[in-house]
């Protein structure tokens, strides 16, 4: 039985070009043209395919190595008549595939009407028609000579185009799914002199595309619930390489970040550079953690969650609802989508308990009544909310771990008192922080929530408004019900849900009396809390709201 060396074809003018993934094993039986190796340079990905049939005795490369044209990286073993069957053109597919990496052309017409320099698609070999997966820039954007401007893909490989010259983006001919070929007129550059120069047929010569293009999306939050992305570990299939673009997937190397547990939100499950981002923010706010992390973690640390497979589950139900009536399908806030990941994790990974109480804030309100009376003219309306904020850092001073977070098996104890309030806003529930409450006074806290609220509902809360929450009230007193259940906003340890006060008949001892009661719902978290502290927590904020003065004793 003879032996079959494979070596990398030619891949032109890439050098030192990385091994990413391993698509075979020895023993695996490989056809002629089946692809052995993925290797990436920081503007493409090819897969390298064997040039003959037969059975795999040895890799000669491992992941991580750098190989280029001429590499040894196989050895087969020429099966009965398979090492026969070689591939009719042994390197024609990366061949092709660098070609169109490669980019070398003079792809810059000037655009009769306007000047403007017409970037067209290369030469991109053997590719009828690829598909447009990625705009790297938009109108308006300064770009450098050989900055990537899009990024296409096509079954075996993707490829950034790179801008052949330096200028501004006037226009982007192409939208994301269009299907492009040598020629397809992709943008006009203004401000390039006309002339554009031939790319470098190099492509590691640029950095990766997010860090020039991809402007970072405004993060809904720090750590609170709202604020984290969603993060379902496990979700590109074993084995498989994570759909992503080469300069995701070497940004992704750079910091670390194991892509094959990022979610794509793009096509197909593409992962975007905003994918990147919200899971790297999240690694950082320590709400979430890298498979790595969590198989570090000790029992009974919050460890990341699965799915419903993880859990055993029944998979979702599939429902073909138009069978039954007419319907429409609609896509959901950004925000809805990740503060949903992060209740569900929450929901799932903490077991809450809530405790449902009242507390007589006849006298309170009477005093909020007359304090917005005298204040009329300051603007600041004082909300029954700003006094609970008041009441719970009472509440939290004298029963500590309330005030805590779970690492691990320690318990973190806070000696500041940030606390976080539900809004509700056209895109979704936010969590504002009114920072140190406990150093400020209820007319301060009242300004302060209004002001955040109202950012809240335009949308323009920064970051750091929506981080360090130590415990979060979540208000419906504005709206009505009696009591529900809130979720804790991880890694908080407790919750204050509220809702609509109304006044009862309630027995003094002697007779009912028509009192305003406040009805209070504090979930909390048993790895934490016992039942016992809860009801005391619940007691204590009840007597606080029913008489401030007991905060002086
Ligand atoms: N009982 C009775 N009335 C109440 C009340 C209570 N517990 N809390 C507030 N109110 C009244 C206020 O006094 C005000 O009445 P007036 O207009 O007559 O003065 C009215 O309800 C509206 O209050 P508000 O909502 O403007 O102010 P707030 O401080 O209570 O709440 C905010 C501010 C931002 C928390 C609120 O607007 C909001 O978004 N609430 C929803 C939070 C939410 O969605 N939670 C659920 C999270 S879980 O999905």
């Amino acid at each position: 039985m003879s032996t079959i060396e494979i070596n990398v074809p030619d891949i032109g003018d890439f050098k030192d070009v990385a091994v990413i993934e391993l698509l075979v094993k020895p023993g695996d039986t490989v056809k002629p043209e089946q692809s052995l190796i993925t290797v990436e340079s920081d503007k493409a990905s090819m897969e390298i395919p064997s040039s003959a049939g037969g059975v795999l005795k040895e890799l000669k490369v491992k992941v991580g190595d750098t190989v280029n044209q001429g590499t040894l990286i196989a050895v087969l073993e020429a099966g009965s008549g398979e090492a026969a069957a070689a591939a009719p053109a042994p390197e024609k597919t990366p061949k092709s595939e660098q070609k169109a990496a490669e980019v070398s052309t003079g792809a810059g017409d000037v655009a009769p009407e306007s000047g403007a320099t017409e970037i067209k698609v290369p030469d991109i070999g053997d590719f009828d028609e690829v598909a447009v997966i990625e705009l790297l820039v938009k109108p308006g954007d300064a770009v450098k000579a050989e900055q990537g401007l899009i990024t296409v893909e096509s079954d075996k490989a993707s490829m950034e185009i790179p801008s052949p010259a330096a200028g501004t983006v006037q226009e982007l001919k192409v939208k994301l799914g269009d299907k492009v070929r040598q020629g397809t007129l992709i943008a006009l550059l203004a401000g390039s002199g006309g002339g554009a120069a031939k790319p470098a047929a190099q492509p590691a010569a640029a950095a990766p595309a997010e860090a020039k293009s991809a402007s970072p999306a405004p993060a809904p939050a720090g750590d609170t619930p709202t604020a984290m992305p969603p993060h379902e570990p496990g979700t590109a299939a074993a084995g498989k390489l994570p759909h992503a673009s080469p300069s995701i997937r070497k940004a992704a190397r750079e910091l670390g970040i194991p892509l094959d547990e990022i979610p794509g939100s793009g096509p197909k499950g593409r992962i975007t550079i905003e994918d990147l981002q919200q899971f790297s923010r999240a690694v950082m706010a320590g709400a979430t953690a890298t498979r790595a992390q969590a198989a570090k973690a000790p029992v009974g640390a919050a460890a990341t969650g699965g799915g419903g497979e993880a859990l055993g589950l029944l998979p979702w139900p599939k429902v073909d609802f138009a069978k039954f009536g007419e319907i429409e399908r609609k896509d959901r806030p950004r925000i809805k989508k990740i503060s949903a990941a992060n209740l569900h994790r929450n929901w799932v990974l903490i077991p809450h308990v809530t405790n449902h109480d009242d507390a007589d804030i006849t006298e309170l309100e009477a005093f909020r009544v007359a304090t917005n009376k005298e204040n009329e003219k300051s603007g600041v309306k004082v909300t029954m909310l700003a006094f609970l904020i008041k009441a719970c850092v009472a509440a939290l001073k004298k029963f500590p771990e309330f005030n805590s977070s779970l690492d691990g098996e320690q318990l973190v104890m806070k000696h500041y008192w940030h606390i976080g309030f539900a809004a509700d806003t056209p895109q979704g529930l936010m969590v504002p922080v009114i920072k140190n409450a406990d150093q400020k006074g209820v007319l301060a806290i009242s300004k302060e929530m209004g002001e955040l609220a109202g950012k809240a509902r335009e949308g323009k809360l920064a970051p750091g408004d929506m981080q360090g929450a130590t415990f979060t009230i979540s208000s419906l007193g504005g709206i009505g019900g009696r009591y529900f259940t809130p979720i804790i906003n991880a890694p908080e340890v407790a919750i204050l849900g509220v809702c609509k006060s109304q006044t009862e008949p309630v027995w003094d001892g002697k007779q009912f009396a028509p009192r305003l009661m406040l009805p209070l719902s504090l979930s909390w978290d048993h790895r934490v809390i016992d039942g016992a502290a809860a009801a005391r927590f619940n007691a204590y904020l009840g007597q606080i709201l029913a008489d401030f003065r007991r905060v002086l004793l």
